[in-house]
């Protein structure tokens, strides 16, 4: 089998056309920026491909996001219309738990505020609720969501999460669609949006959102920039309607030097690293993947390219 591999940058595409041809030797793997034949290619590697670059496979079977997001694939325009498999795994899930775990505890127990005390020399106490007076919003209950919305059950924290369809998860109050959606933000004061970027969701996080939480309330965004109605936040910042918010994702990445959020006292900018994949364990699972698509013509990790995700 011969595959595709594009990633924005030529280093990075040659690191994983080396490890996926280390661990499948009997394929070949070769960027897609210099395919030669491009019929003999039968799958694609792809973190944010161009548009248009995959149009001359003819004998295209699935396209592989390097990632749990398919967003950046359908991106493409002339996307071929074939099967996009996801990237996910335990390893992915832990390390989203972990950081959505360490962000709501630090909105949680007003961390920045004592460290902004700190930075004065001044002792300010800062008197806060236990976690289970704290009620936490997860958006999103798929892979990631899920989990993390348990892991902060377990700390203690009233959970609730929102999703398209219903779900059962123990410990946790669920709601479902655009209906409960109001009931879902009424009380949750640390609001965590995991969901898939899609029409639907694409500017969910914006001013109205904002306005149905308790005054005071945190954001965090690990899910992708385009959730986010950037001014929303910062005119809810200078109100005080939203007290703080850790963002990891931007509607253009990096985030470029002169935008706002990069020295808002009350945002924390991290650089997508969320739940950053490695590329050893990324292309274990990719080659895993791979192989079972080859076999069966499918694998568990499919994604829904009419539904976005
Ligand atoms: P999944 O596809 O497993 O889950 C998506 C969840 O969102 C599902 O519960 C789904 O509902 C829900 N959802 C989708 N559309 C809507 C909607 N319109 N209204 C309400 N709920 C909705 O995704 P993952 O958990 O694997 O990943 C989520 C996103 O996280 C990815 O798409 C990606 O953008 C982002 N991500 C960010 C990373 C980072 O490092 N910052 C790393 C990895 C992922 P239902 O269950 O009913 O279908
Ligand atoms: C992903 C990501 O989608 O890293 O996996 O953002």
């Amino acid at each position: 089998m011969h595959v595709a591999v594009y990633l924005p940058s030529d280093e990075k595409t040659k690191d994983w056309c080396q490890m996926l041809g280390d661990l499948m030797p009997d394929w070949s793997f070769e960027p897609m920026k210099t395919v030669k034949d491009p019929e003999a290619i039968t799958y694609t590697v792809v973190w944010r491909p161009p548009t248009g670059g995959m149009t001359g496979f003819s004998n295209l079977k699935a396209v592989v996001s390097i990632g749990a997001g398919i967003d950046h694939v359908l991106a493409d325009e002339d996307l071929p219309d074939v099967p996009i498999i996801r990237t996910v795994g335990r390893d992915l899930t832990q390390r989203m738990k972990e950081y959505v775990a360490l962000h709501v505890l630090r909105h949680h127990r007003a961390l920045p505020a004592l460290q902004a005390s700190q930075a004065k020399g001044k002792w300010e106490p800062v008197i806060v609720p236990p976690a289970t007076g704290r009620r936490v919003g997860i958006m999103g209950l798929g892979n990631l969501g899920a989990e993390a919305a348990k892991l902060l059950a377990t700390i203690g924290f009233d959970v609730v999460g929102w999703s398209r369809s219903p779900k059962e998860i123990e410990g946790i109050r669920t709601f479902a669609g655009k209906d409960q959606f109001g009931a879902f933000l009424n009380g949750t004061e640390i609001l965590v949006c995991l969901l898939p970027l899609t029409e639907d969701t694409r500017g969910i996080l914006n001013a109205d959102t904002f306005n149905r939480l308790p005054r005071g309330a945190s954001v965090i965004n690990a899910a992708r920039g385009p959730h986010l109605v950037d001014a929303d936040l910062l005119g809810a910042l200078a109100s005080g309607q939203i007290a703080g918010a850790t963002l990891d994702v931007f509607h253009v990445e990096p985030l470029p030097a002169e935008h706002p959020f990069w020295y808002h006292p009350q945002i924390t900018v991290t650089p997508h690293v969320a739940s950053l994949i490695d590329a050893p364990t990324g292309s274990r699972i990719i080659a895993k993947n791979l192989r079972e698509f080859e076999k069966t013509g499918t694998v568990a990790d499919l994604a829904d390219g009419k539904r976005g995700y």
